[in-house]
């Protein structure tokens, strides 16, 4: 009979080729050797360290997908997503400034910018030497992108941008911003603008008092007339579907990247479980912690699976927005459902921060949120199964 690798039931090592287990295992020694012993202190004092953009640039980790004549590593997104479980492993707030530094900002230079854009801007964006941000909610625009404000008037030689991005990660350290904006000479639709740090009218501000992905910096974008030059333009994106192809590739990260932190959940409450007597006997004889471990180890199976099929999908061309919000929404949900069990499996250890379970929980709250909440995919798979959008009445 073939004996069970209760950590790894359906065998995903197997399911990987020889280079994706290379990256997932160098990702994770990075990880855990140089990421884990800073989270900590960063978490608690809500510090994003620069430094290490610029170790992850080092390793291959940014824009892994992106081709290597851009300074990419022109892997699949199977590795990317590999990568994005391990960074999350530790912390979620890491995996965020990874997956937008790959997804959004270096994606739609490579996706809709012109050879120019991408010699300029992606060898560097590669490198972790420049770190870009990407500007999309506003203040009274997040799940409704199309009803933002922000615009971009033509002047000569540019335009002049002018509104309020909310939300955005990265931002208070960027060196380039891809802003969203409606552009007058463009019949109003929404085109993305490269603006690079230095602008006049360009600022942006850091949001304090953050209780979820404290490791990671988040601001504001302000833009107050800011001239951006015709050649920052990404030409090749038009309407919605711009921004919305860089999110269908960063809410697949999220999908992978979730697993790896409801995995550290998962063990962690095990070995607590394990470790931990009342009533005479480890918790984990209980029949109650074994059901809610079953749970977990069943839940995080079948998300890494669910994660896996859609990787090679993308490689193959055959992954639709919906199935990448099929991942994202129940990834998310099973994700921060665990790490709520396992918080409470912790009991009063739980709530402190040496134990980490609640970091995590903290952070998936956000990631539950970002690139569209759970009620955001439930309408867009509602939509595609009824044929009747739900979002407006
Ligand atoms: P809708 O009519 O559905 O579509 C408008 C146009 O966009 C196209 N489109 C897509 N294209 C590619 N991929 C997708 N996933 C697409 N979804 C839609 C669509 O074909 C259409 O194109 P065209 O050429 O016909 O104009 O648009 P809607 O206004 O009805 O929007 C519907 C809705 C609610 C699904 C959408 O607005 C939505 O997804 N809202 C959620 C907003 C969101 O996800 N924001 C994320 C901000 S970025 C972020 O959170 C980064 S966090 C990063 C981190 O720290 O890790
Ligand atoms: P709202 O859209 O106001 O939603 C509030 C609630 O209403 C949610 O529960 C939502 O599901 C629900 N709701 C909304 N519409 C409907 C509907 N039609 N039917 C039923 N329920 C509905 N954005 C960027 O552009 N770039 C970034 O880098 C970025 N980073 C982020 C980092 C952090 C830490 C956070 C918290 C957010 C970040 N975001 C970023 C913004 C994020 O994408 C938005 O917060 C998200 O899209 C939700 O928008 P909102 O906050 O305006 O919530």
């Amino acid at each position: 009979m073939q004996s069970f690798r209760w950590e790894d039931p359906f065998l995903l090592d197997d399911q990987l080729s020889e280079e994706e287990r290379l990256i997932a295992d160098s990702a994770r020694a990075y990880c855990q050797e140089r990421l884990q012993p800073r989270v900590l202190s960063a978490y608690r004092e809500e510090r994003f360290d620069r430094e290490i953009m610029t170790e992850m640039g080092e390793l291959g980790l940014l824009g892994p997908t992106i081709p290597e004549e851009f300074g990419g590593a022109g892997v699949g997104h199977v590795a990317y997503g590999l990568i994005a479980r391990e960074v999350e492993r530790v912390d979620s707030g890491y995996r965020s400034a990874m997956s937008v530094q790959s997804s959004l900002v270096m994606h739609p230079i490579h996706a809709y910018g012109t050879d120019a854009q991408k010699k300029r801007w992606l060898p560097g964006l590669a490198r972790g030497e420049i770190v870009g941000c990407f500007g999309l909610t506003e203040p009274d625009s997040g799940s409704d992108p199309a009803s933002m404000r922000t615009r971009a008037v033509k002047v000569d030689g540019g335009y002049l941008l002018s509104g309020q991005k909310m939300w955005i990660t990265n931002s208070p350290i960027a060196d380039i911003a891809v802003v969203w904006a409606k552009s007058d000479a463009h019949d109003g639709k929404i085109k993305g603008f490269v603006v690079e740090r230095g602008t006049k009218g360009f600022s942006t501000p850091k949001i304090e008092g953050k209780l979820s992905l404290r490791a990671s910096i988040t601001g504001e974008i302000v833009l107050d007339e800011a001239f951006v030059p015709d050649e920052n333009l990404l030409p090749g994106a038009s309407g919605l579907a711009g921004p919305f192809g860089c999110l269908n590739k960063a809410r697949y990260g999220i999908a992978w990247g979730v697993t790896g932190a409801a995995e550290f959940c998962w063990h962690a409450a095990r070995d607590y479980t394990l470790a931990r007597k009342q009533f005479g006997r480890p918790l984990a004889a209980n029949q109650l912690v074994q059901f809610k471990l079953a749970g977990m180890q069943t839940e995080i199976a079948l998300a890494t699976q669910a994660a896996l099929r859609v990787g090679r999908m993308l490689d193959e061309g055959t992954a639709a927005p919906e199935a990448i919000s099929l991942i994202k929404r129940n990834n998310c949900i099973k994700a921060l459902d665990i790490a709520r069990q396992a918080r409470d499996m912790h009991g009063g250890n739980g709530i402190a921060d040496s134990f980490h379970v609640m970091r995590h929980m903290a952070n998936l709250e956000t990631v539950n949120t970002y690139e569209g909440t759970q009620d955001v995919h439930a309408l867009i798979l509602g939509r595609a199964q009824t044929g009747i959008q739900a979002f407006t009445a």
